[in-house]
């Protein structure tokens, strides 16, 4: 049972729609409650969206498009960008416990991941705004060649729960510094600090209208993706929306980005440096709860190396302490939901149906209250068992042996996600030549979730559509023309 005290004092907050630089109500009045999933306790009301509030958003954005925003010259608002991200910082504790009490994730974890790298996007895009420039050639004494970039328009930004404020901002930083003028759409389940957000981007200087928020269920979202007047849909959550996102989307022929679910291997040969394998394979599999898309959950193992791997990774695993999330010494907190956490259980479950043997967990955790799962390991299943094959987004993992590097990749690829892969050795021509085939749209060799924003992300197969970071970020949130002047 946790003891440790509390440091952190807790301010939730309700929360409301933000349109034209002002929080407002549905105007259905209809509320939902917003839970703490470490206590079971209400945070507070939120504001449920309906179509007309969407309406209302949309229209302002669009409104907002004639206005400065996209016409501002580049270094004045990548100022406001930057700026955006300066008072993140300086509301960082604030922001972080909001984190911490919606998702049920450690507090030091949303001080020292979420809430930093959600003031860096900001800061990186202000500076890569700053360098994009326009392809153009000259053709002979023919005519001369140019693109011009404009904002695409109105972008609805479409979010979830586990990375709340660094995925929002991971697409309304490019967005913004591209022109657009934006809907967010938080997930239902973790509304506090985006709510905040709209806020802060009006502090640093962004006018009405630019930044707009709808909060809502699945149906708030589908009126934003199907609303003839919205431009494109950046989209982060599961498969199988961004399928009913895409059938939705289909008549108006938006733009789309989608990062979208994942059951990541992570592959580790037995020449592998084994202290790095055990420290990277514990955050890969536990960190956030397991809450984390890039999370390496099915772990195969060569032989040589499987009976040692497995007696240091129980060992460490057991150590991982579960519990409230704002004691400093908890390294896995609370599930985000009961729905979520009901989930995860039901894959228990079925490992046991499976004929699975639990090294670790397998079961709630010791706690009074909240919605808490010990870290799992799980081996003895088949490559067809559903706990190997199926995103479960909780910390839980498979273990299977492998013996040859091509029984190991055809197990890797055989799955519809594709989004990323850890790979471990210290043959550098074994890298190579497996991480050309891993069919996914990241591989780390010898770490895990590494990350340069200038790089692509995304996902491959039914893990994405597009990719986001640098260029490619700034590319889906432009539409290009091209001119060509004759000479
Ligand atoms: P989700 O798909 O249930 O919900 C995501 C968002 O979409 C929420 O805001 C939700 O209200 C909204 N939504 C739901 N139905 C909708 C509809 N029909 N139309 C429009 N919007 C709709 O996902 P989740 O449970 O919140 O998040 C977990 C999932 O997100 C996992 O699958 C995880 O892998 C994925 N994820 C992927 C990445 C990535 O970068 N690839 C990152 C984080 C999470
Ligand atoms: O680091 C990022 O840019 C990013 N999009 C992370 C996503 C993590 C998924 O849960």
């Amino acid at each position: 049972m946790q003891t440790t005290e509390r440091k952190v004092e807790i301010k939730p907050i309700n929360c409301s729609h933000y349109i034209g630089g002002k929080y407002v109500e549905s105007k259905s009045g209809k509320t939902f409650k917003n839970i703490n999933p470490a206590t079971e306790e209400v945070l507070g009301v939120v504001a449920e969206g309906g179509r007309e509030d969407v309406n209302e958003a949309v229209e302002v954005a669009r409104t907002a498009l004639k206005g400065e925003w996209g016409n501002m010259p580049v270094r004045k608002r990548s100022a406001i960008i930057r700026k955006i991200g300066d008072l993140i910082l300086e509301r960082k504790q604030e922001l972080a416990t909001l984190e911490t009490l919606d998702t049920g994730k450690p507090i030091w974890l949303s001080n020292s991941v979420d809430i930093e790298r959600a003031a860096y996007n900001f800061h990186f895009f202000a500076d890569y705004m700053t360098t994009v420039g326009n392809e153009s050639y000259q053709q002979d004494d023919i005519a001369i060649h140019y693109s011009v970039r404009r904002p695409v328009g109105v972008v609805g930004l479409i979010n979830p729960w586990n990375l709340p404020l660094l995925l929002m901002t991971w697409k309304l930083a490019p967005a913004l510094a591209a022109g657009n003028t934006v809907v967010m759409k938080p997930s239902e389940v973790t509304p506090m600090t985006a709510t905040v957000l709209a806020q802060i981007c009006t502090d640093a200087g962004v006018p009405d209208g630019v930044v707009n928020m709808v909060h809502g269920f699945g149906e708030t979202g589908a009126a934003l993706t199907s609303h003839d007047d919205v431009d494109a849909i950046a989209f982060t959550g599961e498969t199988v929306t961004g399928s009913a996102i895409m059938k939705s989307a289909a008549p108006t022929l938006k733009k789309l980005s989608f990062e979208l679910g994942g059951k990541n291997p992570n592959i580790i040969f037995a020449d592998a440096n084994l202290d790095d394998v055990i420290d990277t394979t514990l955050r890969s599999s536990f960190i956030n709860q397991g809450e984390v898309c890039l999370c390496g959950s099915r772990i195969y193992v060569e032989r040589a190396i499987y009976d040692e791997f497995l007696e240091r990774f129980v060992a460490k695993t057991k150590e991982l302490k579960v519990g409230d999330p704002f004691a400093e010494d908890t390294k896995v907190g609370a599930l985000v939901s009961e729905e979520h956490y009901n989930k995860v259980l039901s894959y228990l479950d079925i490992a046991k149906e499976e004929g699975g043997t639990f090294l670790t967990g397998g079961r709630k955790a010791d706690m009074e209250k909240g919605f808490y799962v010990e870290p799992t390991i799980i081996t003895g299943l088949g490559r067809d068992s559903r706990c190997v094959r199926e995103e479960i987004f909780g910390p839980v993992v498979t273990v299977l042996p492998f013996d040859t590097e091509e029984e190991v990749m055809e197990q890797v690829n055989d799955t519809h996600y594709g989004l990323s892969a850890s790979l471990w050795t210290s043959d550098v021509k074994r890298a190579a030549r497996l991480s050309a085939q891993i069919e996914a749209g990241m591989v780390w060799v010898n770490t895990w979730f590494l990350r340069d924003l200038r790089t692509p992300f995304g996902g491959a197969k039914r893990s994405g559509i597009g990719r986001e970071g640098g260029a490619h970020s700034f590319d889906f949130y432009s539409e290009i023309t091209n001119v060509t002047l004759k000479l």
